[in-house]
């Protein structure tokens, strides 16, 4: 049984500043998730370097990164190359930021290329980028998207048997529960069918904001994390969400943390 768990919330390239470190610290986070979107080559130690000292004088962890590969291009035959060395770069970063994960979103294959066959390179490719996950000790997290997104993988039980047929060490699964709302047909069963694989969350809710104001059942969703004994960041991520996005974070890890003081 988990007795407490970690939690983060996703800061954008825009806001890697010391004042939004100190408000996330003062808020009581864990720590924060990164997404460092068209990072460019020549950027790349600068961002590393400010991210180590913020992570330091905040006292911060950073749960995993953004920005690298998606499944999409891993899985086209002209992108392949490219995205492995884009993987590689990113299982470097997340090394170098002692972050645990590089987050791979799924995405959408264009119209003129077959599922199967964008799945099947995608694989092969995994397989590929999974040597240097294990070398650098980072784990490469795929993110099921919800239909509107992506055309590859949607739910919990697909992702599932695709990792599980790729026979890698590194490569492991992310549940966001927005667009779980949206593509399970029972969200608690589909979280329990995760398993050992599941190394993140994205929490939010139905309607994209705030954790508690919607239909998302958290009670639920909590006590399946402390059964399967999850040991990742509950990190929040908002959807279309309006309001000032800190305020927010605060009022949304006051309610995360009631929950997991109560169950
Ligand atoms: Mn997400």
């Amino acid at each position: 049984m988990v007795k407490s768990l970690k939690f983060g919330a996703v800061i954008s390239r825009g806001l890697l500043e010391p004042p939004s470190f100190a408000r996330m610290k003062s808020l009581g986070f864990d720590g924060v998730e990164v997404f460092l979107w068209q990072l460019k080559a020549e950027e790349k130690d600068a961002i590393v370097r400010r991210l180590r000292d913020l992570t330091r004088d905040y006292g911060l962890r950073i749960s995993d990164i953004g920005g690298g590969p998606s499944l999409v291009d891993m899985g086209i035959q002209a992108k392949a190359e490219e995205s492995i060395e884009r993987g590689r770069e990113f299982l470097s970063i997340a090394r170098s930021l002692d972050s645990p994960i590089s987050l791979m979103p799924s995405f959408m294959a264009p119209p003129e290329v077959k599922r199967e066959e964008v799945l099947k390179r995608a694989a092969e490719n995994l397989r590929k980028l999974d040597r240097f996950a294990q070398m650098e000790e980072v784990d490469i997290v795929i993110e099921p998207l919800n239909r509107y997104e992506t055309n590859l993988l949607r739910t919990m039980e697909e992702t599932v048997k695709f990792i599980e047929g790729l026979g890698t060490e590194r490569v492991r699964l992310m549940a966001d529960l927005y667009h779980m709302n949206i593509e399970e047909a029972s969200l608690p069963f589909a979280l329990r069918r995760t398993g050992g694989l599941l190394d993140h969350i994205h929490v939010s809710e139905n309607h994209g904001g705030l954790p508690g104001t919607g239909t998302i059942p958290y009670g639920e969703v909590f006590r399946i994390l402390k059964s399967i004994g999850y040991k990742g960041f509950v990190s929040i991520e908002f959807h279309g969400y309006q309001g000032d996005l800190f305020e927010g974070y605060g009022k949304a890890l006051s309610y995360l943390r009631l929950l997991d003081a109560i169950l």
